[in-house]
């Protein structure tokens, strides 16, 4: 009894208010699935200037990668715990990109588009994410590539990335000119505008 009321509470620790776990990994598309080969992808992050830094498919795999085992949290209130991921920080992407911008809209295949500060994928808090569980990225949940930002709302982690564009404003992107909020915190239950 003790055991579990302990496992209990620590589980409910990990979750954020309004949340609850998921086993399986449900997919939440707001179109059709694109079809991105490989060779055809390339990513792309554009400052101010209009420099552009790209990226193709076998330069990306080139990078440094990381293993990521992360929580994700969907404002829908399910929650998944202790995810394994392999993709490449949004850090090493942006070692060589200067800018004096603090927002970026995430671009993604399909046309999706959310809304990030800066600072919220910097520091070891985002990554182009190209594995699940050991396996390449179904094309349901973002393969080839996705975005990963776990601190925040899962709507924030665009499938089929394809690029940032470094914004002068906090643009609102597809779900945020629906009414999801502009920030998307699952601690501080930042769901909605
Ligand atoms: N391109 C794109 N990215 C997207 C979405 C989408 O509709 N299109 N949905 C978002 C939402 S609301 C969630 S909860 C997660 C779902 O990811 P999953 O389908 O892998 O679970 O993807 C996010 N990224
Ligand atoms: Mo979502």
């Amino acid at each position: 009894m003790a055991v579990f009321g302990g496992r209990r509470r620590e589980e409910n620790a990990a979750l954020p208010p309004g949340q609850h776990l998921t086993e399986g990994f449900p997919v939440l598309s707001a179109g059709p699935t694109p079809q991105v080969e490989t060779t055809d992808w390339d990513f792309l992050i554009r400052t101010e200037t209009g420099t552009t830094h790209r990226w193709d498919w076998d330069e990306l795999q080139a990078l440094p990668a990381e293993d990521i085992t992360v929580d994700i949290h969907c404002v829908t209130s399910w929650s998944k715990l202790g995810t394994s991921w392999r993709g490449v920080s949004l850090d090493t992407l942006f070692a060589d990109v200067e800018t004096s911008l603090d927002f970026v809209m995430a671009h993604s295949y399909g046309g999706y588009t959310t809304n990030l500060p800066l600072e919220e994928i910097l520091d070891g808090k985002a990554w182009i994410a190209y594995e699940y569980d050991g396996d390449g990225l179904d094309p349901e949940h973002g393969g080839p590539a996705r975005l990963l930002v776990p601190h925040l709302y899962f709507w924030k982690s665009a499938k089929w990335v394809r690029g940032l564009v470094l914004q002068d404003d906090d643009e609102p992107g597809f779900w945020e000119q629906n009414g999801y909020n502009m920030h998307g915190d699952p601690w501080r239950e930042e769901r909605y505008a």
